[in-house]
């Protein structure tokens, strides 16, 4: 029997009362890589509907970061600029548990893949498709901060495209919510990407 800790601190996620994923959701090939997990492209065993899973191992050592990133998810997605929250599950393993996050899935990929293919064949983005993305993050972002919560890792791998060219900002493993101990989140967290304009 593993030890799992995490049934008995966690206040807003109950452990130990989370379905299986197994007869729901099936996971297809990798996608990305999140703060706390890889992602997978994932199918409704059922509908057949395609979904992004995050799945995070070693639950009882990011439980904190987990809970925030649930709570987000499970609050504030119900915007066009962020991904819809289709479920939260445990996967039992052999060794360590698996949490899933099944999420909407953007099967564009992220701004950074598309400016690198851009790239590769001479082109770049053009002004009104940067409008585009910068408008519907900037959307997102305000949301998000209306309801005082700050994602703290806004960047190109972070801001999705969907099948019809939705943008999406995604990946709350490091935002957090601002009435939660004030005077912490002056720390560094997330990619030091936005320190450029800080420092030049
Ligand atoms: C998400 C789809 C890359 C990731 C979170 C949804 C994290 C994707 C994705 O990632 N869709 C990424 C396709 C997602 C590609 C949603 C690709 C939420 N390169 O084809 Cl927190």
């Amino acid at each position: 029997m593993v030890y799992k800790p995490y049934s008995q601190y966690s206040q807003i996620i109950k452990f130990d009362e989370l379905q299986s994923p197994d007869n729901q959701w099936e996971l297809l090939e990798s996608i990305g890589e999140g703060t706390y997990g890889e992602v997978f492209k994932a199918r409704n065993v059922q509908t057949g509907q395609y979904a992004a899973v995050k799945v995070m191992e070693s639950i009882n050592e990011v439980i904190e970061e987990i809970e925030e990133e649930y709570m987000i998810l499970r609050d504030l997605t119900n915007h066009p600029n962020l991904p819809k929250f289709f479920g939260i599950f445990m996967k039992k393993h052999n060794e360590e548990d698996q949490l899933w996050l099944v999420l909407e899935l953007c099967s564009n990929g992220s701004v950074t893949d598309l400016v690198k293919s851009l790239i590769k064949i001479g082109l770049k983005l053009d002004e009104t498709m940067i409008a585009h993305i910068i408008r519907q993050s900037l959307l997102a972002l305000e949301h998000l901060h209306k309801n005082h919560v700050m994602h703290r890792d806004v960047k190109g791998h972070n801001i999705l495209i969907t099948e019809q060219g939705t943008i999406k900002l995604v990946d709350f493993g490091v935002s957090a919510h601002l009435k939660n101990s004030v005077g912490r989140r002056n720390t560094s967290v997330g990619t030091p990407f936005w320190m450029a304009y800080v420092l030049f």
